[in-house]
């Protein structure tokens, strides 16, 4: 066909995933292209410019292990970095390894659908270029899909917004500025306080309470990193098996096995200088799955907050009441509670007054207070999780759109690859652990099976490799059994699409522990990739 090129592989997004997804395959000698929506790589790092944004997790484990020369060379200067220093040590990864080449950037993937006469996926772009592959990797993301503000009105605000993930690149001052800012998850605790620095008044806008524990984030010394440097093997290895990919060992002792005093000990701790995002997760070993265990962990990090929170009505709306400790996203912030205590930032629970409309001047609820701002901030988060991926129109096998197939909610074989779409691999997809991992982690891991496996099509002279339908639908059933075992289908959480309207309800991430999923992808490779159909080509040359 005039005009159209032909590659091993396509791979979408230039973040984590598909920065290594094209290092592996060309690694290989593939000939491989990769299409991103923004004008350079970075991914999540790269849109999400917010003030305030920062990783989680410790930057060391937040970083690629799959290179000894690289981790060894990379100078982190905070425990939690900062969204420009990972974006930079993105860079540097394409850089060192010379990565861009393979990327055409502002281009986004419109579609890709499976010719099944020649075992090619067909890849349409928007910048008018089809490209013809045998593989198609999606690396869009799983946090990338901004949910658009479902408030009414918003058309008719005559001021500014922004959205936490789409932040404008020259960056916004707030200064003198009257701000509302709508939600309080991971982005909204990490953005308020900054923008309540600069602002003349900050009117936060809160659905849903969070638990948030403070960062103790510090700069690192020479000393510090030579310490991780030298023993980077182990801890990495100890992540790759960890439940959530840290370097820690997941607690066996349950809750009330200790006394009150050693609970409240080890919640100091977790709230103090061993704190991370994980860190009251991996307390006890029942802390998400026993309701009084549970509420231990509730209850001191709600006496935490009373004691911030100088105002006891301000401080019983931020208390989280609604939900299990964990079943939505903890947050790590940094003086998020403390903001509440200065005159010029107020809080509105939109459980006791919900907003009727965005109007010209601000945000009307529905006790008639007009909130009157210059600029609005929605931290109102994402279609997480299978909004990238269905945002591309993909067709498989026998015009089988991937939208209709996962109406009901995604089915994918170990969240890897979709029965009815051969040859087409999601990094971190829906129904893997993902987002309830260390995202580096996982992201490394199923960029090496996919590689992995797609040496070993190559190598035996394999066209298509396809989920079938059975293990498909067991896995899927699994992913649900072992959710149902937990407290998190309590919470209307994104891991079960709750914050969109109208999408299935279903529970999207794999709790089963990132070290337990990562033995169960090695033995389904091991075993001649069971559960998956592999097939020499039907078409003669
Ligand atoms: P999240 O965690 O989905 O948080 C979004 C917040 O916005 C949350 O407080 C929502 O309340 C609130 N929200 C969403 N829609 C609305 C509307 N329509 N009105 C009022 N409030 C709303 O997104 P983040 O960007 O903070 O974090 C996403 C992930 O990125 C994070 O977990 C990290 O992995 C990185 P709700 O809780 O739904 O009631």
């Amino acid at each position: 066909m005039a005009g159209t090129v032909q590659v091993d592989a396509v791979v979408v997004g230039a973040g984590m995933s598909g920065l290594y997804m094209v290092k592996r395959l060309t690694d290989m000698g593939l000939d491989v292209r990769a299409f991103e929506v923004g004008d350079n790589v970075g991914g999540t790092w790269y849109w999400n410019r917010y003030p305030g944004a920062r990783v989680d997790l410790e930057s060391f484990d937040y970083s690629f292990s799959f290179d000894d020369g690289l981790q060894q060379e990379w100078n982190w200067t905070e425990r939690y970095a900062a969204q420009p220093e990972i974006l930079k040590y993105l860079n540097h990864v394409a850089d060192r390894f010379d990565l861009r080449k393979h990327f055409t950037f502002e281009t986004r993937v419109e579609s890709a659908a499976f010719d099944e006469n020649r075992n090619l996926w067909i890849i349409k772009t928007s910048g008018g270029e089809t490209v013809e592959a045998k593989y198609f990797i999606s690396g869009a993301g799983v946090l990338s899909t901004p949910k658009p503000p479902e408030i009414e009105g918003l058309d008719n605000f005559r001021g500014k917004w922004y959205h936490t993930g789409r932040w404008p690149h020259e960056g916004v001052d707030f200064t003198g500025l009257r701000v509302a800012q709508i939600g309080t998850g991971s982005s909204g605790i990490q953005v308020a306080p900054v923008v309540a620095e600069q602002a003349k008044h900050l009117t936060v806008f809160q659905r849903t309470p969070v638990y948030c524990v403070p960062t103790d984030n510090y700069k690192l010394t020479e000393e510090m990193r030579n310490t991780v440097k030298a023993h980077y093997t182990e801890r990495r290895e100890t992540s790759r098996h960890n439940r959530y990919g840290v370097p820690a060992e997941f607690p066996t002792i349950k809750a009330f096995e200790v006394s009150e005093e050693d609970r409240r000990q080890k919640y100091e701790e977790a709230w103090g200088e061993k704190g991370h995002l994980l860190a009251f997760r991996m307390t006890y070993a029942d802390v998400l799955a026993d309701e009084a265990a549970n509420k231990t962990v509730a209850d001191f990090l709600g006496a935490k907050i009373r004691e911030i929170v100088k105002d006891p009505v301000t401080a019983e709306r931020l208390v989280p009441k609604t939900y299990p400790f964990g079943t939505k996203r903890p947050c790590l912030g940094i003086r998020f509670y403390e903001i509440f205590n200065e005159d010029h930032v107020d809080l509105v629970s939109l459980h006791e007054t919900p907003i009727e409309r965005i109007t010209e001047t601000g945000i009307l609820t529905s006790d008639g207070t007009l909130h009157e701002v210059d600029v609005m901030v929605f931290a109102t988060g994402y279609d997480a999780l299978t909004g990238a991926i269905l945002r591309m129109d993909i067709t498989g096998r026998g015009h089988r759109k991937l939208r209709d197939k996962w109406k009901d909610g995604p089915r994918a074989y170990l969240g890897i690859s979709t029965n009815e779409f051969p040859n087409f691999f999601m990094i971190t997809g829906p129904l893997s652990p993902g987002p309830l991992n260390n995202m580096a982690v996982s992201i490394e891991q199923h960029v090496e099976w996919v590689s992995d496996c797609i040496k070993y099509m190559e190598k035996n002279g394999f066209a298509t490799i396809e989920a079938q339908e059975q293990p498909e639908q067991e896995w899927f059933d699994h992913v649900q059994e072992v959710v149902g075992n937990t407290l998190y289908l309590k919470a209307n959480s994104w891991y079960l699409g709750a914050n969109v309207p109208g999408k299935p309800r279903v529970f999207i991430p794999y709790l089963g522990g990132a070290g337990t999923y990562r033995a169960t992808c090695d033995e389904v490779a091991k075993n001649g990739y069971r559960g998956f159909t592999l097939e020499k080509s039907k078409v003669e040359a």
